[in-house]
């Protein structure tokens, strides 16, 4: 049984005060919140602290937006998985599109960051997904296909099935412009495939594929009831206690 996992990956948005009221207030909202979805939070680095002690009497997951793969050295200004495992971080998102196209992530540094992760027992969420030059020139599929490949290198099935995969179509991702739902669930059970190839039948059905891309309550629904498709990765939407729990209410 795949439980929804509904993730709120708020960027570089929120500072501490900002986000303990944002806290605050979906806790305050949380008795309402569907039943069977995991709710997640990937806040920035400086609240981490704060909002762990917050959620220690919620429902609510923690996550972080990136980490490195060592788990001390000579890195300046970059933050280990033991550092995470100290606040009681559960998640960590992993080369989302942004980290790839502004910070130069590579396949390479995203498959030690998913070894390094699973290593350390936080959950990763990898981020996979096509340009718009990419989807025009038909070649979406065969770029996730070695976006996974690549992230999964030397990585074994009893390992892999504990990755959460969020294909986030990159010309959806803050534009206002969401893929179809019959797109997100044509690429979710496409991954599936691309499991079952690299692993087997078992792991493909069992493993967590969220959407991400501009997703709000109005379109919720429509995506998460897809076939293939877990939850979402919300980054905008997720910014309003409101709206983010209209999204994780998508089936009421
Ligand atoms: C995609 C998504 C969250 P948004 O980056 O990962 O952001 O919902 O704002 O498109």
């Amino acid at each position: 049984m795949r439980i929804p996992l509904i993730a709120g990956n708020w960027k570089m948005n929120n500072n501490i005060h900002e986000s303990i009221s944002l806290v605050n207030n979906l806790i305050q909202l949380s008795n309402d919140f569907n039943n069977n979805v995991e709710v997640l939070v990937c806040v920035p680095f400086t609240a981490l602290y704060s909002i762990r002690k917050l959620l220690n009497s919620s429902n609510i997951k923690l996550g972080a937006q990136n980490m490195h793969y060592d788990e001390k050295g000579a890195y300046t200004g970059e933050i280990s998985p033991l550092m995470l495992k100290e606040i009681g971080v559960e998640y960590v998102i992993v080369g989302h599109s942004e980290r790839r196209q502004y910070f130069n992530e590579t396949d390479e540094s995203v498959n030690k960051k998913l070894k390094s992760s699973i290593n350390f027992a936080i959950k990763p969420i990898l981020c996979i997904g096509e340009t718009l030059e990419q989807r025009e020139r038909k070649i979406e599929k065969i770029t996730v296909e070695n976006q996974i490949i690549n992230a999964f290198k030397d990585i074994k099935a009893e390992d892999a099935v504990k990755v959460v995969i969020a294909y986030e179509p990159i010309w959806a991702i803050g534009t206002g412009k969401t893929a179809t739902s019959e797109e997100a669930n044509e690429m979710s059970s496409f991954i599936r495939n691309v499991f079952k190839e690299l692993y087997n039948e078992e792991l493909a059905k069992q493993v967590i594929v969220l959407y991400g891309g501009s997703v709000k309550g109005e379109n919720a629904s429509e995506l998460m009831n897809q076939t293939d498709i877990d939850g979402a990765l919300v980054g905008g939407a997720s910014l309003s206690a409101e709206e983010f729990i209209r999204i994780i209410n998508f089936n009421q």
